[in-house]
């Protein structure tokens, strides 16, 4: 008893009798009865801690006391500390040697908090910087379990959800509204692990090979000597590279189209890209596509709107994503999938369903509803949230599994490598956004910021001292299992198939898809982007590319460039328009749309109150400009004026209404803003014409009632124009508003001015 190896002996055999623990289904072991010769093969926990060992007590990161929902909290107590807990009494001055002298080395709080400080910063994404995110929850409707066995698509399950937007070529502080390709990467924090849905608001990729990511990125980013232009395709480098590699033809012309410049994450859809394959309880195998489809329809800024935004708001996007959460408009979308049989082919229709360049006309395969996602809350942290969130196509779930796309391929590893050093190492997946929310027991220990407390002595398999845990599970207990796929006996080559060398088909089927007024959006854009470049050469060889795809589009870029439109590069064979393709032709519901109301502060405000009132009931947010800040009125009909003739500009509304009748010997709007006013004669304050001009410019539903007409003449909008609703009174001038929102925009009215 006193031979202290000889207890420890003891008890180490002790805990080593078959146990205790719960049991649990293990595929094709059998609970055994008679002693284990291996491993066990009853789960049981590891040892305990023998009695001279203990782990830390359980606080929070930052020493919050136990509890279990303490275990995320991150500040205690209302007093200051330092990092170790200690309350200070200054955090103000730093210790000197007397008032006017030297600061002291040894001022521990100085050197704590500007060393975290100094700190603070991790590395941005090298891609997709730029982002916002939200968490809400994914409901699945049940019509997916004919393919997919994974649980969250069963009906009525709820799986909550993180879901983070972005840009991809701006650094982290770029504005929003820029010309580019969006990411909508959703986590699904399933019960089975976690599922990410990496994907974009574009259905196809700039490249077939994940070996030319980097060399796309290189040529989208700002040119290396002097770091410019930010966040812009619109240079040499960019034309250079996707002109040389014309599989890039496609993408580039979705993000020379409307999609490039999305009104709202809101208003996107969002496409998984590849093909993935689904697998069912029977072990059946699909291929299918994942699409996002937003409730509020999609739709899109008008470039120049676009680039207004980026100096009048450059966080557009941010900000509309919060305030609609805030406010209880929660977006949502339906998650989707076209289905196509798994053929050894992989093709459908003639379509190569491993080339991510590709899509599948929606006519051909449509799209089939098995999922709803609503985004229903703010991050309460953008850094722990937002920042450190870490998706990956890797992470999937039983039910759904990848294909042979060999851009695919190459994201499997990226998306892990680029945590270290974004995250600082490999335990990433421990911090709290990213934490799964079924049991981890992975066998994975230490490294950078570790802060699991591993229990155990074996995290190896198979072992006999930690009851042989953790056990392994096959596919009938919910275990991952990849599809035994039959690969080909084939040669190692680095080469692409034949059926991946057909680049301009695609593009020509996306270009005859468009409406004239989106087809008028892309040649404005090509033009914008080529102008842009230096390189006569760039510019030229861009034509050829656009002269192949169609030759209308090549011509109206090459008039704006002033040089002449080049043949072909070869001959593209017929293809048939995909009309879901097109962003116009339907109405959508308008909730969380911005209405403009502009009132001269002074008259009509009855009508004012009541347009507001409206506009709130139609789910939608009134924004009350007036000359000045503060409340128009007096008592429970007082008005606040939310935006001022100084920080209101149109490209913050989707429609605007103009509040009319002043009164006898009254100037309307300019009349409580006596500069303006005598400048302009006391006619309409020039800043109101400039938002009605612009507003109208844009293509955007204008409405006004009693007096209102005035203000639109001042701003040279022809009151008969279309999208102009003068009526007897605000809720009438609304109404005829509102109708026009389902639309969009008013888009005569691109086809009357040009
Ligand atoms: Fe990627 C981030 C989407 C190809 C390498 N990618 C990233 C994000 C999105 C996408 C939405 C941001 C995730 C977030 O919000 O944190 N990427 C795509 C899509 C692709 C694609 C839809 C093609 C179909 N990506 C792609 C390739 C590679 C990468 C081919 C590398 C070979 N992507 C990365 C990355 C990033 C990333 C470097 C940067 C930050 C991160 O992963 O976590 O690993």
């Amino acid at each position: 008893e006193s031979n202290p190896l000889k207890r420890a002996a003891d008890r180490v055999s002790e805990a080593l009798r078959p146990d205790t623990g719960p049991e649990e289904g293990i595929p094709g072991k059998p609970g055994a009865e008679t002693p284990p010769v291996d491993e066990p093969v009853k789960p049981r926990g590891p040892l305990p801690p023998k009695p001279d060992q203990r782990g830390p007590d359980t606080y929070s990161p930052t020493g919050q006391a136990t509890g279990v929902d303490q275990a995320e909290v991150a500040q205690g107590g209302s007093r200051l500390t330092n990092a170790q807990g200690t309350r200070l009494p200054d955090s103000d001055h730093s210790l000197k040697a007397g008032p006017r002298g030297p600061v002291l080395l040894q001022d521990h709080h100085l050197r704590e908090k500007v060393m975290h400080f100094d700190h603070e910063r991790i590395p941005e994404r090298v891609v997709h910087a730029r982002g916002a995110a939200a968490h809400g929850v994914f409901q699945g409707y049940g019509t997916a379990t004919e393919v997919s066995k994974a649980a969250f698509l069963a009906k009525d399950v709820e799986t909550p959800v993180f879901v983070r937007f972005s840009t991809v070529l701006g650094s982290r502080g770029s504005s929003d509204t820029v010309r580019d390709t969006r990411g909508f990467a959703t986590k699904f924090y399933t019960s089975e692990g976690v599922f990410d849905l990496v994907g974009n608001n574009m259905p196809v990729f700039f490249i077939q090979d994940a070996i030319k990511f980097p060399d796309v990125i290189h040529a989208g980013k700002p040119h290396p000597d002097r770091e410019i232009p930010q966040a812009q395709s619109a240079h040499d480098t960019f034309w250079d590279f996707v002109t040389l590699h014309q599989e890039a033809t496609h993408h580039t012309l979705w993000n020379m189209s409307d999609r490039g410049i999305p009104r709202s994450y809101r208003m996107m859809e969002g496409f998984g890209v590849h093909t993935f394959r689904l697998v069912n309880a029977e072990g059946t195998t699909t291929l299918v596509k994942f699409h996002w489809k937003p409730r509020l329809g999609t739709h899109s800024l008008v470039w120049e709107e676009a680039q207004l935004i980026n100096g009048v708001d450059p966080d557009f996007h941010r900000r509309d994503l919060a305030d609609a959460i805030e406010a209880g408009a929660f977006p949502q979308w339906e998650l989707g999938i076209q289905v196509f049989p798994d053929t050894p082919e992989q093709t459908f229709e003639g379509i190569d369903l491993l080339d991510p360049t590709n899509l599948v006309p929606e006519e051909l395969a449509p799209v089939r509803p098995i999922g709803l996602l609503t985004l229903n809350a703010n991050p309460s942290n953008f850094f722990a949230e937002t920042e450190q969130v870490a998706f990956h196509v890797g992470h999937l779930v039983p039910g759904i599994d990848i294909t042979d796309d060999p851009l695919l391929a190459g994201r499997l590893f990226s998306y892990l490598d680029t945590q270290i050093s974004r995250l600082g190492g490999p335990n990433f997946g421990q911090l709290p956004i990213n934490r799964t929310h079924a049991p981890v027991n992975d066998m994975l220990r230490d490294g950078m910021h570790q802060t699991a407390v591993h229990r155990g002595v074996a995290p190896y398999r198979p072992n006999s001292l930690d009851g042989g845990c953790p056990f392994q599970t096959g596919a009938a207990d919910g275990g991952y299992v990849e599809t035994p796929v039959q690969l080909p006996a084939a040669r190692k080559v680095r080469e692409a198939p034949e059926s991946f060398a057909d680049h301009f088909s695609q593009p020509r089927r996306f270009w005859l898809s468009m409406s004239p007024v989106e087809r008028e959006h892309i040649i404005g854009a090509y033009t914008f982007e080529l102008g842009k470049c230096y390189e006569q050469s760039v510019k030229e060889r861009a034509l050829r590319v656009l002269a192949t795809i169609d030759g209308e589009l090549c011509a109206g870029v090459a008039a704006g460039l002033g040089l002449p439109a080049p043949e072909p590069i070869e001959e593209v064979p017929p293809v048939a328009p995909s009309p879901a393709l097109s962003q116009l032709g339907s109405t959508w519901p308008v909730d969380g749309r911005i209405v403009g109301v502009v009132t001269d502060g002074t008259t009509g405000l009855d009508g004012v109150r009541a347009v507001r009132q409206a506009v709130l009931d139609a789910g939608m947010v009134p924004l009350v400009i007036a000359p000045t800040g503060g409340v128009l009125g007096a008592g429970d009909d007082a008005v606040t004026v939310q935006r001022t003739y100084v920080t209101a500009r149109s490209v913050e509304f989707d429609a605007v209404l103009v509040a009319g009748t002043p009164g006898p010997g009254q100037d309307a709007f300019g009349a409580r803003d006596a500069k303006a006013a005598a400048g302009a004669g006391g006619a309409t304050d020039p800043r109101v014409g400039l938002l009605l001009a612009e507003a109208y410019r844009h293509g955007k539903a204008l409405g006004g009632w009693a007096g209102a007409e005035a203000a639109f003449t001042a701003a040279a909008v022809p009151a008969d124009a279309a999208g102009v609703v003068l009526a007897e009174d605000g809720p009438g001038a609304l109404r005829g508003v509102v109708e026009l929102l389902g639309a969009h925009r008013v888009w005569d009215r691109f086809a009357t001015t040009g």
